[in-house]
């Protein structure tokens, strides 16, 4: 008999339980998130391919210096494919929120331009925590660019607040994928003759830093008008700035900025709420 008053006793505070869960559950729902990439070399400077993102629980690494790359980061470093590191990312088992953010004019992000891609992801989940990317530098026998440490980028905390990332890629920091050698032929090099992947003469090394390309007047790829800026090891030289934001919005631009200090704050809102209820529908390529 004391068991089953007990029990009765006890139903209450836990369904009160179950409530509380289920509102917990409710505030972490899905949110929408913009990840942007600026191309920030200089006219005749490196564009980049399509730049591939994932959202993770830390478990996914690109890659390690000193050690080689995965298959799927040699297609990436040497023709800017994605297909192969997306497969490897869903195998990982470490999230399931990924994408390629193409150009806004073709596949490659020229210099001075932007592109950007909404997700939506569960920042309440370990699975969305972290963000990593990984891009070629273009063009170029097997450079790229990518985060070493799987952790660099929470863009969520422990308790799944949004924390965002906003970040910008020296040239200094440009990659070397070790897998072809870096003779800029035209016919080996990517974006610069080369007619199919996979072309090169393979280099059997391992990830680490970029020796630049070869000087001017080896005939190389400095030796290009096209690409006579891209000398990525220039004192200063900036390859790209990524943010991941919250919303359909890419990085706030001083016009909007202006238009919140000037009480408009509620038109602008509007505005943005309408376009972020358009765009969940639907959300993908922006
Ligand atoms: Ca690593
Ligand atoms: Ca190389």
């Amino acid at each position: 008999m004391m068991s089953f008053s007990f029990l009765r006793r006890s139903v209450p505070a836990f369904a009160l339980g179950l409530v509380l869960m289920m509102a917990s559950a409710v505030t972490a729902a899905p949110v929408t998130i913009t990840v942007t990439i600026q191309n920030l070399a200089p006219v005749n400077g490196n564009f980049l391919t399509p730049l591939w993102v994932g959202f993770h629980n830390g478990g996914f690494d690109i890659y390690n210096p000193g050690a080689p790359v995965t298959p799927g980061v040699e297609r990436v470093a040497e023709d800017g494919l994605t297909a192969a590191i997306s497969s490897e990312f869903a195998a990982s088992g470490a999230g399931v929120v990924q994408g390629t953010i193409m150009g806004p004019v073709m596949p490659e992000i020229a210099p001075g331009q932007t592109a950007s891609m909404a997700f939506i992801v569960d920042g309440s989940l370990t699975s969305s925590r972290y963000f990593s990317y990984a891009t070629m530098i273009i063009p170029s026998n097997d450079a790229f660019i990518a985060n070493d440490n799987p952790f660099a980028f929470p863009v969520f905390d422990s308790a799944g607040n949004f924390l965002g990332a906003d970040f910008i890629v020296l040239g200094s920091q440009v990659l070397d994928a070790g897998t072809e050698v870096n003779d800029e032929i035209p016919a080996h090099t990517a974006f610069f003759g080369q007619m199919m992947p996979n072309t090169g003469v393979t280099e059997n090394g391992v990830v680490g830093l970029h020796p630049g390309f070869l000087p001017p007047g080896s005939g190389g790829i400095l030796d290009d008008p096209r690409f006579m800026s891209a000398d990525f090891r220039a004192p200063g030289y900036q390859i790209a700035r990524i943010t991941v934001t919250q919303g359909t919005e890419p990085i706030p631009e001083p016009a909007t900025i202006v238009l919140l200090g000037t009480g408009l704050a509620g038109v602008a809102a509007g505005v943005r709420q309408r376009r972020i209820g358009k765009k969940d529908a639907a959300v993908k390529k922006k």
